[in-house]
């Protein structure tokens, strides 16, 4: 390196010094002595030497910078060429991911391990977020170790929950299946467990919490969504999810003040179903229902959550009065001397009874009657929004069934 940039100062100063011509010989005077002219002789001589130096040393000097200004242009179109072949794996990474990887691992611009690709991910320059999420969200184990080391690369420590999804999903788009969403919601709730200990009894906890907030965040900002969950509604939706027990109430409040007062940034939304599904709202509103035994119609808040409806007394209520869970139910249009009514029963069963659960007047929780749901809406437009949300949640989504699945796993901890 030395001898580079002195060269590039000399010949610097070269270009800057006037060339050293050969200087026009001066007539010999007739006068001079032997001694002296020999003397002008060997003068002479040692000029003519040194110009052939000077000659000699521009002419060297010329060619390293020659040399060096060709070193230059190779490197920087070696660079022009990497950056072409990056931007190009980029391409293809974000019209298919798997392929983008291995283009880049082949032309040696990404190292084909767990920690370099999720370090690439996670810095995520130009690349389409969907596709990083459609990466991270493979099945097979190599992806798995790098959805690892890519949230791992994410700092949750002293970050609360609210804080820690807000980072994480957006560095990626959840991608729009179910066991995928599941994959990456278990590999944050791990991460933030581990950054975090302490906070939550467990890594399930954490994960059903997080999809608590999610859910609330497309309730408390979505305009479809007319009445807004209290505070007092979301302590109670998660009450005894702490392994049985339930979370700090002061936590809790602050998660929905977090989320009312700033909703999520999610990355674009190119149309995927499940995710759109996912951050959409479930439906709530005043119905009639008739009772199992003895047939009184009450009106009642009725949720929609979690495939199961809830229904409340008042909107306000911290319990639901009935829980019935959607699932193996169908649902179909009925005519009653009410109005706008649909009905919801086991297919191909006339009376067996619903599962599904009850809060008599004493406070006791018990199982309910009903072979048969029978609801009226208000107006008939509503009937149609009610049976088509029932209708959603009933037809097999993977998404509820896997969180249904975390809820049951809790909740049998609870009772063991
Ligand atoms: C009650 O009638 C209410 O309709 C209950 O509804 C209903 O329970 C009872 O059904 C029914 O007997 P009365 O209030 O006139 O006694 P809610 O609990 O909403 O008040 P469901 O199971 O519909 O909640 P049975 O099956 O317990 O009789």
């Amino acid at each position: 390196m030395g001898t580079v940039s002195e060269l590039c100062v000399s010949s610097f100063q070269t270009f800057l010094c006037p060339a050293v011509k050969p200087l026009e010989e001066a007539p010999v005077p007739d006068d001079l002595t032997p001694e002296e002219q020999q003397e002008l002789e060997n003068i002479r001589r040692r000029k003519q030497e040194l110009l052939e130096d000077i000659q000699r040393l521009k002419n060297e000097i010329a060619e390293v910078t020659s040399e060096i200004e060709n070193l230059g242009s190779t490197e920087e179109r070696k660079n022009m060429q990497r950056n072409k072949q990056v931007a190009m794996g980029r391409k293809k990474f974000n019209m298919d991911p798997k392929k983008g990887i291995q283009f880049l691992i082949e032309n040696d611009l990404l190292k084909n391990t767990s920690d370099d690709i999720a370090q690439f991910l996670y810095k995520g320059e130009g690349l389409n977020k969907t596709a990083i999420g459609d990466y991270l969200g493979e099945r097979d184990d190599f992806n798995i170790k790098v959805l690892q080391a890519f949230v791992e690369l994410h700092e949750f420590t002293d970050l609360n929950l609210v804080q820690a999804l807000r980072q994480f999903l957006w560095s990626f788009r959840l991608p729009g299946e179910a066991q995928k969403i599941d994959r990456m919601m278990e590999t944050f709730a791990q991460r933030y467990c581990h950054c975090n200990p302490g906070v939550f009894q467990s890594t399930d906890t954490c994960y059903i919490l997080s999809f608590a907030i999610i859910m609330l965040n497309t309730s408390l900002h979505n305009p479809n969504v007319k009445d807004k969950p209290t505070v007092e509604r979301f302590i109670s939706m998660n009450r005894g999810i702490n392994d049985g027990g339930d979370l700090p109430e002061d936590l809790l409040r602050n998660l929905y003040e977090s989320i009312k007062n700033e909703p999520f940034k999610i990355p674009e939304d190119d149309g995927n179903d499940l995710t759109h599904t996912f951050f959409n709202p479930d439906r709530e509103g005043w119905l009639l229902k008739l009772g199992g035994r003895v047939k009184t119609w009450k009106r009642r808040w009725f949720i929609l959550t979690d495939n199961c409806l809830y229904y409340f007394e008042y909107t306000t209520d911290k319990e639901p009065r009935g829980i019935i869970p959607l699932e193996n139910l169908s649902i179909k249009e009925v005519e009653d001397k009410k109005p706008n009514c649909f009905e919801l029963f086991i297919p191909d069963s006339k009376d067996q009874v619903i599962k599904a659960c009850k809060t008599e007047a004493d406070g006791r929780v018990v199982e309910g009657n009903h072979t048969f749901y029978r609801i009226s809406a208000p107006t008939a437009e509503e009937k149609e929004e009610w049976m088509k949300s029932i209708k959603a949640a009933i037809s097999r989504d993977p998404f509820y069934e896997m969180l249904a699945a975390r809820k049951k796993k809790v909740s049998s901890m609870k009772r063991h």
